[in-house]
């Protein structure tokens, strides 16, 4: 099928071999005996809800007609990463764009690039959950217009120390929701038992102000206490606090400034 604008493609969910269903049943499996306990409730019961089960890999379009009457998204294929634009206005009308190929037998611990499994198991159950969907899509807006502003890399730090790696604090202890520690079999164990990384309290300016790293496991991670705060501590313009942060020095991964909150590990237990 041709390429369009948007990238969007078939999923030719059809093509699929029976080695791509195993692949996707033993990185399910892994992660299905992991995270219990570990990640939040809001993603294992859209996860449940969606039927996202050890079978095979899911038909987006199945997927999609469970999550549109609920939250108004749906799943759509691209070929692997898009460009940043394209990925923002799919967001920003409650698309969410799915890689459709699944990595190699070789691959099975760690790849930089997002493949079906990270996309489909990391992210799509959280997007049933309400707020959380109009987060996704708010940060889809806020993409297209930092884009305009010269800020890209302030909302991509955003986007990666919430969606992709947080965590978020429950009466019981840290749980995780970023879609990056779900579907990574050795980070949903480091990120919570671990005692070398820093587990900060959300502040906003803090994680514009934060690099990252895209290959090894986090230094920082970054603690909500609900998905309610996130979407309030994102809903201002940010246009003023760009320039604000203009001044201020970016903040390496691994390191503690003052006035950081650390959250105790025993949260974690
Ligand atoms: N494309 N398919 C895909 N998936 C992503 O997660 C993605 C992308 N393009 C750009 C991008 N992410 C990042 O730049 C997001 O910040 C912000
Ligand atoms: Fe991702």
């Amino acid at each position: 099928m041709a390429k369009r604008g948007d990238y969007v493609i078939d999923q030719g969910w059809s093509a699929y071999t029976g080695e791509h269903h195993a692949i996707w049943r033993t990185l399910f499996e892994r992660q299905a005996k992991l995270l219990p306990g570990r990640a939040c409730g809001e993603y294992l019961r859209g996860l449940a809800q969606l039927g996202v089960a050890a079978d095979g890999i899911p038909d987006f379009e199945r997927l999609s007609d469970i999550l549109e009457p609920a939250t108004g998204w749906r799943i759509v294929a691209v070929p692997g990463l898009v460009p940043d634009e394209t990925f923002f206005r799919h967001l920003a009308n409650r698309r969410f764009p799915a890689t459709n190929w699944i990595r190699a037998p070789e691959q099975m611990d760690y790849l930089q690039e997002p493949d079906v499994f990270h996309d489909v198991l990391g992210h799509v159950p959280m997007l049933i959950h309400p707020v959380f969907a109009d987060y996704l899509a708010a940060y889809g807006r806020g993409g297209l217009k930092a884009a305009g502003l010269g800020a890209l890399h302030r909302l991509s730090r955003l986007y990666w120390y919430t969606v992709e790696f947080g965590l978020i604090r429950r009466p019981e202890g840290l749980r995780i929701y970023g879609s990056g520690i779900l579907s990574s079999r050795t980070e949903s164990v480091y990120c919570l038992d671990d005692p070398r990384p820093r587990r900060l309290a959300f502040d906003l300016r803090r994680v514009m102000r934060t690099e990252y790293r895209i290959d090894r496991f986090q230094d920082t991670y970054f603690v909500i206490d609900g998905f309610d705060q996130l979407f309030e501590a994102t809903r201002p313009d940010f246009t003023p606090l760009y320039s604000e942060l203009e001044d201020l020095p970016d903040i390496a991964p691994d390191c503690t400034v003052p006035g950081d909150r650390g959250v105790p590990i025993e949260l974690a237990a």
